[in-house]
């Protein structure tokens, strides 16, 4: 395994990125004087903790603290990182602190949010965030009595867990991309579908060694090629971890919907607004796009002072505090850096109303820059009322359309043979390692042409739109499907599909395209806007797994989360369908097992799926349409 030089980390390991990496383009003197120090929790732990104090301190400032498992600064910062930038002006005390068990703080970490409320001598993010910050207060001079944390996946996941019991200074939060339920969705799983490469490669990252983040060495470049050699999950622990790693041992063990990780659904325990919370997603965040939604959504049971709030743009996991924020993948923002918009015109805002009673409060529950329009937009209610909830049929011509199928409209199934011995790539291979993240950031808007002449992905397709159509709120599909094997998943793409000429070559006519440039363009371009798997077994429960009766079709809910895009006039909407998705999720045997971590090779077996687009069977997707 390789360990990696925390300079050299990338951008996804934010709390790194904040302190060392982004700086700004203009030199200028330190901003911050770098005091270390060792903060005593409850059980006489010690939490290792930087203090970066404004140079140009004049009065009293707020607190701004974040939890990482990532690393602290150990040095002065030489420049102010692009990130902190439009906080900074504001003047605030950062302050960033190991979480127990990581780099030099003292303690176990376990890579679970557990959060028990009703044991008082239990220690956790929560008490650790809590008795950190009673110590901040007594110790760090000239602070105004008012903390505010912030972060940004792990960094979001201590922020939020402080919802569940937050010191009285605790003032606002903004929680961002923070998981919420590791088995339903973001990092690990998907409504019980495994994560298989990311559960495994960040459990490696976080658990091979306490003092630094390791990368697993992949011995084959394609790691497509290295996990579908590797066969059943079981050789993971067989032939490489040997039980070393604990995240991965307690994800085998736990193979259902269990006390395990029901503890780990933190969010279960959430039911008020606690804290002002502007909460941050990206709708095209690798990682974590559901949590924040959740998150916003429990808080929203009781919300008096509405000081609940979300905020949500085209974004890949944490790009928000990416420097400009300009586009993602080949898919330009139409000249807005929606990054720093969002810092200078929200975030900052934000917190400078919370923390130094300056400015208003947002007058929206909801903000978002919209994808496709390129524009930014508020909402009073999310999901908006006026959204109309409607549905877009699947045909068996291939075809897609607003009116439902009758008896005339001929064959009334498609279907393919989905073999885990040859499964649809998530990506276009060769796939790098999840970490350093380089590709892994954009892959939820790559182009789906690559798959989509696969005799196993059914792709279904609109005419093209003779108006712009909105869709804002959550989607999901609605499938009849059936399998001829006895467990099985079902992948469903919604994707935009662009006209021929969306954009002008840049290339003379003549020389023709450099190499690599055809592919750049965003012609005919196939962009995500939704995906999302889901698993047969645990279609009608998530703590017992069940057997699906073989070529019996039956309905399957596959919901695809929170987004606002426009479809333009002249682009194309499109539809696909597929039972694997590797290595991002683990291959289904597609032949029942009491656990996919326990099954043979042997276990895996080829099976016919069927799509029905019948009038009693018609498999459609529901969208948010906007007047
Ligand atoms: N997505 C990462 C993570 C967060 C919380 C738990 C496990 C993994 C991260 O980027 O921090």
């Amino acid at each position: 395994m390789r360990s990696l030089n925390l300079l050299l980390l990338p951008f996804v390991l934010l709390a790194i990125a904040i302190a060392q990496e982004s700086p700004s383009q203009t030199p200028s003197k330190p901003p911050f004087k770098l005091q270390e120090v060792m903060i005593p929790v409850r059980d006489g732990v010690h939490l290792q903790t930087a203090i970066l104090i404004p140079v140009d301190q004049q009065g009293p400032l707020p607190i701004l603290f974040r939890r990482t498992p990532y690393g602290v600064p150990e040095k002065p910062l030489e420049q102010m990182p692009s990130s902190l930038k439009e906080l900074a002006q504001d003047g605030y005390i950062f302050v960033i602190q190991n979480l127990r068990g990581r780099f030099k703080s003292e303690g176990k970490f376990d890579l679970t949010s557990w959060v028990d409320l009703n044991d008082p001598k239990a220690t956790n993010e929560t008490t650790d965030a809590y008795d950190s910050i009673e110590w901040l207060l007594k110790h760090v001079p000239n602070n105004n009595g008012k903390v505010g944390m912030y972060g940004v996946s792990y960094d979001g996941l201590t922020t939020a867990l402080t919802l569940l019991h937050p010191h009285p200074a605790l003032k606002a939060i903004s929680e961002q991309a923070s998981p919420v339920d590791q088995w339903m969705n973001d990092d690990d799983h998907r409504y019980g579908a495994l994560r298989e490469s990311y559960d495994f490669e960040y459990a490696v990252m976080e658990q091979a060694d306490k003092n630094k983040n390791t990368h697993f060495d992949f011995d084959v470049y394609d790691t497509y090629e290295w996990y579908l050699d590797l066969g059943p999950l079981s050789n993971i622990n067989g032939k490489y971890l040997h039980g070393s790693i604990p995240y991965w041992n307690s994800t085998v063990d736990h193979p259902d919907y269990d006390d395990f990780w029901k503890k780990e659904a933190w969010v279960r325990q959430l039911h008020a607004s606690t804290v002002p919370n502007l909460n941050v997603g990206g709708f095209w965040d690798q990682e974590d796009p559901w949590g924040p939604w959740q998150i916003f959504r429990h808080a929203e049971e009781s919300d008096p002072q509405h000081s609940n709030f979300i905020v949500a743009g085209p974004w890949y996991h944490g790009e928000w505090q990416a420097a400009k924020g300009d586009s993602i993948g080949l898919i330009p923002f139409g000249g807005h850096e929606t990054s720093r918009e969002f810092r200078e015109n929200i975030e900052a805002p934000f917190f400078r109303y919370y923390l130094h009673d300056q400015g208003e409060k947002p007058q929206w529950q909801a903000s978002t820059f919209q994808s496709g329009s390129n524009t930014w937009h508020t909402y009073p209610a999310w999901p908006p009322k006026e959204a109309k909830s409607t549905n877009l049929y699947l045909y068996a011509d291939g075809t897609l359309s607003f009116t439902a199928p009758d008896s005339t409209s001929g064959k009334k199934f498609r279907q393919y043979v989905s073999d885990p011995a040859n499964p649809v790539p998530y990506r276009a291979r060769p796939i790098s390692p999840t970490y350093p993240a380089g590709d892994w950031r954009t892959w939820e808007v790559a182009d789906q042409r690559f798959v989509d002449n696969r005799p196993d992905v059914l792709s279904f397709v609109s005419a093209p739109l003779d108006h712009d159509l909105t869709i804002t709120g959550p989607l999901a599909a609605d499938l009849f499907a059936s399998t001829s094997g006895t467990d099985s998943d079902f992948v469903v793409k919604l994707i935009d599909v662009y006209p021929q000429d969306a954009q002008k070559n840049s290339w003379n006519p003549d020389e023709g395209p450099k190499p690599g440039q055809y592919a750049q363009s965003l012609n005919g371009y196939e962009l995500p806007i939704a995906m999302e798997v889901r698993r047969g077994r645990y279609l009608d429960s998530f703590e017992t797994p069940h057997p699906l009766t073989a070529n019996k079709p039956r309905e399957w809910n596959v919901p695809l989360r929170d987004h606002d895009h426009v479809f333009l006039k002249g682009h194309r909407i499109m539809v696909q369908i597929q039972s694997t998705w590797f290595p991002v999720i683990d291959r289904n045997p597609q032949k029942f097992v009491p656990s996919i971590y326990q099954a043979k090779a042997s276990d895996f077996v080829s099976a016919t799926q069927r799509i029905y687009c019948s009038p009693e069977m018609p498999s459609h997707l529901v969208l948010p349409v906007m007047p």
